[in-house]
């Protein structure tokens, strides 16, 4: 844990790129001095005015250092003193590092010492497991990333992380770099690709002979902080869904694209995959959102309604197949989407609205497709990938220019959030909810998104003040991302960091972060009324603050290589 008081001067700890703006962010209005290595004085700012965050209650001016060459510096606030570094590569590492992180959630083999080093694991997860009620079908199906800090495995939660890292190396091929030392470095595929597949095949295995998907492969209830190897509970394959078959027929169709110059076979295996699971879908077309059994008590994932993820689907298929009848799909689902008649009627009686409705009387009927949502409870951002990068202008009207301009409308809305927070952060004050982290990088991604489609360079800083973040520029004067950063988590709610004995947690892998939603009651207990942005605890206990989950590293990732790449 951090015992050290936060300083009055926060900074992205890992420091700033030579060419872009180097955002500080200061709690006294003593003036600044930037001097360099030889303590010559290089800038200084006077003038200083705070003005009130209410995220975090904090007053605070935000300094953009400008132009600094290469280099050492402190920086001089009134007593205090801070270091920070302009480096040309300044994110290099730490993309590599978020990449890296996926690679120590692998399940179903051993973590060899030359690759993980000192966080070197047994197998884990190999025996064989049975459907859930159904012990007739048992099968052994290994592989696949622990989900977060239990070792669940879930399939559309897999899907959207192999989503964002694909998108990440199909926009940025230079950010995401080569040499990450896992089993499958030097084979001629980019290791983030490698790292990526070793979840496809997991996805591929979680498909069941009708076309459908399993939504998750986990045990009853979670397991006791112990090493992955030493979590012998049986695993079972829970009951298939709508929201996991769509998603997966999405990646895979998406995956069968990106690894075709790397593997024929696979790639064509990923696309029949994905063709068998469309039929599946046309077959059963009515949605059923998965219900938990009684008696599992393991991640939930449960979603209100498919139509983002058969969206999403059916744009991977037509950008593959170049088949119509998935164009058509996609666009009768975008107009659908917009239908309020079809809204409400889809609402009706549907029991997740009725407890979204239950916690928030404000809940609004939500019309339209959210074009910049690429979490697993939403991800028709990543049809919006598919659109406006894959497809484009050809796709025409609707899933071109209508999309576009539906997605220029938010991010315009995500950029304004940026300039309301005192920390320049993307998200509003009352949104710090489990896995705030998700939001803030989301956002990112939306302004990148921007940023490539129209050349608006604030979208591009607002995006970079995000990474500043995670990486210290916030109001805990934290860094979210394991192994990186003077004052950086150490204790994240992750079942190896907390059992293998070793002080450093595993690297490369983000916290969720401030969480003022749905808390624990010990955390409200000792936070009370907190202000959101600082509702959190460095404690291997508090999993709604401080747990790491592969799609929150995914979003992280992209951001990273994006910067990684200019
Ligand atoms: O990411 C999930 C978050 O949106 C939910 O609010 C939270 C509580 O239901 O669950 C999160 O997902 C967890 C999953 O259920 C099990 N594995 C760990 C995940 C990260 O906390
Ligand atoms: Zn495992």
């Amino acid at each position: 844990m951090n015992t050290s008081t936060p300083s009055t001067i926060r900074v992205n700890m890992l420091g700033f790129l030579p060419g872009l703006p180097k955002n500080i962010v200061l709690l006294s209005d003593n003036d600044l001095n930037v001097l360099d290595e030889k303590g010559n004085q290089v800038k200084s700012f006077s003038g200083i005015s705070l003005r009130f965050d209410e995220a975090s209650g904090d007053n605070v001016a935000s300094v953009d250092l400008g132009d600094l060459p290469e280099g050492k510096y402190i920086l001089k606030s009134g007593n205090t003193e801070r270091e920070i570094t302009v480096k040309a590569d300044a994110y290099h590492e730490v993309t590599d590092a978020l990449i890296k992180g996926l690679y120590y959630q692998r399940c179903g083999c051993a973590l060899e010492e030359k690759h993980a080093g000192i966080y070197t694991h047994g197998a884990c997860h190999t025996a064989p497991a049975s459907e859930w009620g159904n012990e007739t079908v048992k099968k052994t199906v290994l592989g696949g990333w622990h989900d977060a800090g239990d070792y669940g495995k879930y399939v559309g939660p897999g899907a959207v992380t192999v989503a964002h890292m694909l998108y990440a190396y199909l926009l940025f091929p230079k950010g995401c770099s080569d040499d990450l030392n896992i089993p499958e470095t030097g084979n001629g595929t980019p290791d983030i690709l490698n790292e990526a597949r070793w979840e496809l095949e997991w996805i591929l295995k979680m498909q069941k002979d009708d076309g459908s998907f399993y939504h998750k492969l986990t045990k009853a209830k979670f397991a006791p902080f112990i090493m992955p190897e030493d979590d012998k509970e049986p695993e079972y394959f829970m009951s298939v869904s709508h929201c996991a078959t769509e998603a997966a027929i999405a990646v895979l169709a998406l995956a069968a694209r990106v690894y075709e110059k790397f593997d024929k076979d696979f790639s064509e295996k990923m696309l029949d995959a994905a063709l068998k699971g469309w039929k599946w879908v046309e077959e059963n077309p009515e949605f059923k959102p998965y219900a938990q059994p009684e008696g599992v008590n393991t991640g939930y994932y449960g979603d209100w309604s498919d139509k983002d993820e058969r969206f999403w689907a059916a744009c991977e298929l037509f950008a593959t197949t170049g088949d119509a009848k998935f164009k058509t799909k996609a666009e009768q689902i975008y107009k659908d989407a917009k239908d309020p008649d079809i809204i409400k009627k889809e609402l009706e009686g549907n029991p997740f609205f009725e407890r979204m409705k239950k916690w928030n009387p404000d809940f609004k009927i939500p019309i339209g497709l959210n074009v910049t949502q690429y979490g697993w409870t939403d991800v028709s951002g990543l049809g919006s990938f598919c659109c406006l990068f894959v497809l484009s202008e050809a796709a025409g009207e609707i899933l071109y220019d209508e999309l576009k301009s539906d997605f220029l409308t938010k991010s315009a809305e995500t950029l304004n959030l940026v300039k309301s927070s005192g920390y320049g952060t993307a998200i509003e004050a009352n949104r710090y909810v489990w896995g705030s982290i998700l939001s803030v990088m989301s956002n990112a991604m939306t302004m990148i998104i921007d940023w490539k489609l129209t050349g608006n360079t604030e979208m591009r800083d607002g995006a970079l003040n995000q990474l500043n973040y995670a990486l210290g520029l916030n109001a805990l004067d934290i860094s979210f991302i394991t192994g990186f950063g003077e004052r950086r988590v150490m204790n994240p709610h992750h079942r190896p960091s907390g059992s293998d004995g070793i002080e450093e947690p595993v690297p490369g892998l983000i916290s969720g972060g401030p969480n003022k939603g749905m808390n624990y009651p010990e955390v409200k207990e000792r936070l009370g009324d907190t202000p959101a942005a600082k509702y959190f605890i460095d404690e291997t206990f508090s999993a709604d603050t401080n747990e790491i989950a592969i799609y929150w590293n995914s979003p992280a990732i992209f951001v990273a290589a994006c910067f990684n790449a200019i």
